[in-house]
């Protein structure tokens, strides 16, 4: 268990009542500049991948979803002062399950629809910290993530299949208890992140500046939920290739209580 906290008691309890929070702290220039380059050798690898739909960019070398990824970003999913954070907020049985480089090209990058993870993940009862870190300026402009507040206590909503080719992922919300306008905008430096909770409401416009938008998500989950590899088919259902069956996780804190497959996937 950790013995740092470094999210305030105010932090916590708008991650409680808002479903996101900004932390107070920033990355040191010194990781920023590893990930700037890993950003650059993974676009440089994957040149047939749309640069916002990088999964499992985590994991090193050729990975099950069609990926070249990169050991800076595992790095960075493992640094305490990001995993703490996640402790204050899930507590401490901790899996690392899922890493994307969210990249918008400047000019062209797409558009988020507004959407809760949830309706995409195999994880049961459905828990997930996702972290956000951003690599670039991020701001209204080049197409920043931008949250509903509150809405992660509706719990699961209702969603719409939109098939369009422009989009980096293919459902929307789509239920009136939700206004989807009423949004706020995180803008964030390069080494800030946020964090947010699985069932929030959240998106982002396209990138029509010409400046490059670079994110990282990498998402977390408390052991005491399943990981369950059977729910949802390997394919391209959410709009690029997922593979869960095979998606490898990794315990990086405390013990796996529920039993999820820590073997699948590991070379
Ligand atoms: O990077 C974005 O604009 C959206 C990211 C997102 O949907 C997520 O991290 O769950």
């Amino acid at each position: 268990m950790t013995t740092n906290a470094p999210l305030s008691a105010e932090a916590i309890q708008q991650y409680q009542e808002e479903g996101y929070l900004i932390p107070d702290c920033q990355l040191p220039e010194s990781r920023l500049t590893d990930l700037m380059a890993a950003v650059d050798r993974v676009l440089l690898a994957n040149p047939e991948v749309r640069p916002e739909k990088l999964v499992s960019v985590h994991i090193s070398g050729l990975n099950q979803e069609g990926v070249r990824g990169d050991e800076a970003f595992m790095e960075l999913a493992k640094d305490p002062v990001i995993v703490d954070c996640v402790e204050q907020l899930i507590g401490p049985d901790i899996i690392l399950w899922g890493c994307q480089l969210f990249c918008k090209p400047g000019s062209d990058g797409m558009e988020v629809p507004m959407h809760q993870d949830g309706a995409y993940w195999p994880i049961r009862p459905l828990a997930t910290c996702t972290v956000w870190v951003a690599l670039d300026h991020v701001t209204e402009e080049n197409g920043c993530m931008q949250v509903v507040p509150g809405s992660h206590r509706h719990q699961s909503l209702t969603h719409q299949k939109e098939s369009r080719e422009d989009l980096v992922l293919n459902q929307r919300v789509n239920d009136g208890r939700i206004d989807p306008e009423n949004t706020v905008s995180l803008e964030l430096a390069p080494g800030q992140f946020s964090m947010h909770d699985v069932h929030l409401v959240h998106g982002s416009h396209p990138n029509r500046s010409g400046k490059r938008r670079a994110g990282l998500a990498i998402r977390y989950m408390p052991s005491t939920s399943l990981f369950n590899r059977d729910l949802i088919d390997t394919g391209t259902g959410s709009g690029y290739l997922i593979n869960f069956a095979k998606r490898p996780l990794w315990l990086i804190r405390g013990e796996n209580r529920a039993g999820s497959d820590l073997k699948v996937g590991h070379a």
